[in-house]
């Protein structure tokens, strides 16, 4: 009896993980591949990228390499084939992995020309995670030996009791040194890289179009997983008004939330975001990159972002503001609001602490019952504000 009761608990825990299954990636290597700059020139790279697994030979490599997306609770299956003269790893990096999936070198092993390994893992911790190759780290990395994993849960809820999102981004940074590219036979000591390029997901200047923008459309709750793979410090700085909120760091919640425009990612930091917008904004998101040693300004990437935060009824109105004060409060607000609504009180999880009818004008709103912390008052005519509760 007591078997069956184990045998039952173990079928409800595989019940209860839901969709978790085996998934397969077929990686290749490749050192002999050709990018495009923004300048419109061509560059060598090394790389990863994907394979047919009837033909390992036919694989083609990109910078960065191809996202491992997987979901909370996947045992994940990488096929490694290297089609490079040199050897190189996958180094899943801040995955819980045990020694002989980690690929480093000292510790595991290298996969030399044409050989192959199954890297496995399982995704136990939603979160933003990277991979590059661990042999002679400094050159193979630079050459654009890496990429992102991405662990999602199916309900896209960030963590157990997080927020929820509905869409989501990635934005890899990443830098590169031109002279290296074009000649990686001797580009040593490695204490001499000054990197001179500088990217997001692969792509610098011009080349971060429209296309590709964040679109925020009023239903959208937007997660963005940034992370940064270069050597250099990367500061995002996001538009006035689109209010990011940072609820995880290195694939772990953040023991307290942090709440700024600025973002400051160092080399192999994964920060996962969302955005809280007040405000309509078309606009960029300004990417700085600095050097490790002295902070100086080294380079830069804008990439654009769409919000379209106002609702239907707020189009036909003169666009107004929501006047909150004080701010910050302690047990009683303020509202001046230009039309009569509903405003809705909403914590940084999204969740409703307080939802009232305003008339037109002042109105006095009792936030005794409001712990403190950081909230958005939705007005319904589709404009908002921030509020600040400290007691
Ligand atoms: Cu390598």
């Amino acid at each position: 009896m007591r078997h069956l009761t184990v045998y039952l608990f173990i079928l409800l825990g595989f019940t209860l993980n839901g969709y978790a299954q085996k998934k397969h990636f077929y990686l290749t290597a490749k050192m002999n591949s050709m990018f495009i700059l923004d300048d419109g020139s061509t560059s060598a790279f090394w790389g990863y990228g994907l394979y047919n697994p009837s033909n390992p030979m036919n694989g083609a490599a990109r910078i960065p390499g191809p996202t491992i997306e997987v979901n909370h609770g996947d045992s994940v299956h990488i096929h490694f084939f290297n089609n490079s003269p040199e050897s190189h790893t996958i180094h899943l990096h801040g995955l819980d992995v045990n020694q002989v999936n980690d690929g480093v070198p000292a510790t595991s092993f290298m996969i030399p020309q044409h050989d192959s390994v199954t890297y496995k893992f399982l995704a136990n911790h939603t979160g933003t995670f990277l991979y590059h190759c661990h042999v002679n780290t400094s050159l193979h990395l630079a050459m654009g030996m890496y990429g992102m994993v991405t662990v999602t849960d199916t309900n896209n809820i960030m963590y157990e009791n997080g927020p929820r999102f509905t869409k989501s981004y990635n934005l890899l940074a990443s830098d590169g040194m031109r002279s290296w590219w074009d000649n990686p036979i001797s580009p040593g000591p490695f204490h001499l890289y000054e990197a001179d390029y500088f990217m997001i997901n692969g792509q610098a200047g011009s080349q971060l179009t429209e296309g590709q923008a964040i679109k925020v459309n009023p239903d959208d709750t937007v997660m963005i997983r940034l992370a940064n793979i270069g050597y250099s410090l990367t500061k995002f700085i996001f538009p006035e008004g689109s209010n990011p909120i940072a609820y995880m760091s290195d694939g772990r919640k953040l023991p307290t939330l942090l709440e700024s425009d600025t973002i400051l990612i160092y080399p192999g930091e994964r920060y996962s975001i969302i955005l809280r917008p007040i405000e309509d904004i078309e606009d960029f998101i300004t990417i700085s990159y600095h050097h490790m040693f002295n902070y100086t300004d080294i380079g830069m990437n804008t990439y654009p972002i769409s919000i379209d935060f106002f609702n239907k009824i707020s189009e036909n109105i003169d666009r107004p503001s929501l006047i909150v004060y004080p701010n910050p409060a302690s047990s009683q607000i303020t509202v001046n609001t230009p039309l009569p609504a509903n405003i809705t009180i909403v914590d940084v999880f999204g969740r409703i602490v307080l939802q009232t009818f305003l008339i037109e004008g002042a109105n006095i709103v009792n936030i005794q019952n409001i712990a403190n912390g950081s909230y958005l008052i939705y007005h319904d005519s589709g404009i908002a504000a921030k509020l600040e509760i400290c007691k």
